[in-house]
């Protein structure tokens, strides 16, 4: 059910029903998730106004810089999340290990665990590039009232009971599902709303778009290479185009509008590939499949690996359905 120009918070409560643990918990969340992108917004877009861009001085597990607005956007969010008292955990791409929140009431009934990287593309802040949030959403498997543990966040991706992202662009876009198709809200930064702008976001079932960082051409297996070329080759509707932003929401966002692939595969520098499975890849894998489109390591669909902990990487294949089967059959052929 949408109606253009619906709000947000408007369409939450009138689609909370066909969410099947119709519970308003939910709703209640991502209301609270709906509230930290815009004080995250907020600071993104004054980002050069004030003290707040370049190294944090400190280095996260991966082994990155930490940016002043990564930490912030990691901050607004967990804070605006355990303040509201509707999750029993949170995993951050910043936090070394998951948060167990214990509310006050002895008797937590709280049954849904975030994970989340709070601001993904970070390295484009300082240039002004957009990036964005993602976020991903799963019940809890444990018994509810006692505290998490690493086996409510090691959930397949196809059991997510939603997921989305923030970009932070040209303008600020809230993109989420619950398994019910994608849904596209922009923020009215006037009024401070997010409205629907974008109902039933579908990926293109091809398109002429691919997505790579080529700098790690030399790097790649054998069948990325072969499909990288294969996309260069004048016939049909090729050459394709190449795109990339070097900030996963935006890319993907673009390709999802346009039809397009976004491709992050492994390598000698990265042997899994760079993405976390669990807040990169996994939430943006159930957006594309609600969306028509698909995803996989090149072999095996995203959203059935099973995860062995909590940051690891795999590499990842995301986009047009058509686009994403063709650069499997060539890693099915000529694999690493
Ligand atoms: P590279 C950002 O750090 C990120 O996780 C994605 O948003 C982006 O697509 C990718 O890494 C960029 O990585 O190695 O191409 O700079």
């Amino acid at each position: 059910m949408s109606s253009k120009n619906q709000t947000l918070g408007e369409f939450i409560i009138e689609n909370q029903s066909a969410f099947r643990y119709t519970s308003g918990e939910l709703s209640r969340l991502l209301n609270s998730l709906r509230l930290a992108a815009k004080v995250v917004n907020h600071e993104v877009n004054k980002a050069g106004l004030v003290d707040i861009l370049g190294a944090a001085g400190d280095v996260n597990i991966q082994g990155e810089n930490q940016q002043k607005l990564d930490v912030y956007a990691n901050e607004v969010f967990i804070k605006t999340l355990t303040k509201r008292n509707i999750v029993c955990g949170i995993a951050s791409e910043e936090e070394d290990d998951f948060i167990s929140i214990n509310s006050q009431d002895e008797n937590h009934q709280n049954k849904y665990i975030v994970l989340i990287d709070p601001l993904d593309g970070s390295s484009n802040i300082d240039v002004n590039v957009s990036v964005g949030t993602i976020f991903s959403i799963y019940r809890r498997v444990t018994p509810v009232g006692t505290p998490v543990t690493i086996e409510d966040f090691l959930q397949k991706g196809s059991e997510q009971v939603a997921a989305g992202y923030i970009v932070y662009g040209t303008s600020t876009m809230l993109v989420y599902t619950t398994g019910h198709g994608v849904n596209g809200f922009t923020l009215n930064p006037a009024i401070g709303s997010f409205y629907l702008s974008h109902p039933n976001m579908t990926f293109p079932e091809t398109g002429n778009i691919y997505s790579v960082n080529e700098g790690n051409y030399l790097d790649f297996p054998l069948g990325i290479k072969k499909y990288i070329k294969y996309c260069q080759e004048e016939e049909g509707d090729r050459p394709y185009t190449s795109r990339y932003i070097g900030s996963l929401v935006s890319d993907f966002h673009r390709n999802m509008i346009k039809g397009g692939i976004y491709m992050y595969p492994k390598g000698s520098r990265n042997p899994d590939g760079k993405l976390r499975l669990l807040y990169e890849c996994n939430p943006m894998a159930f957006l594309a499949e609600q969306a028509g489109g698909k995803s996989s390591d090149g072999y095996i669909r995203t959203l059935d690996v099973v995860p062995t902990s909590l940051h690891q990487r795999v590499p990842f294949i995301c986009g047009s359905k058509k686009m994403v089967e063709k650069a499997e059959e060539f890693m099915r052929e000529f694999g690493e």
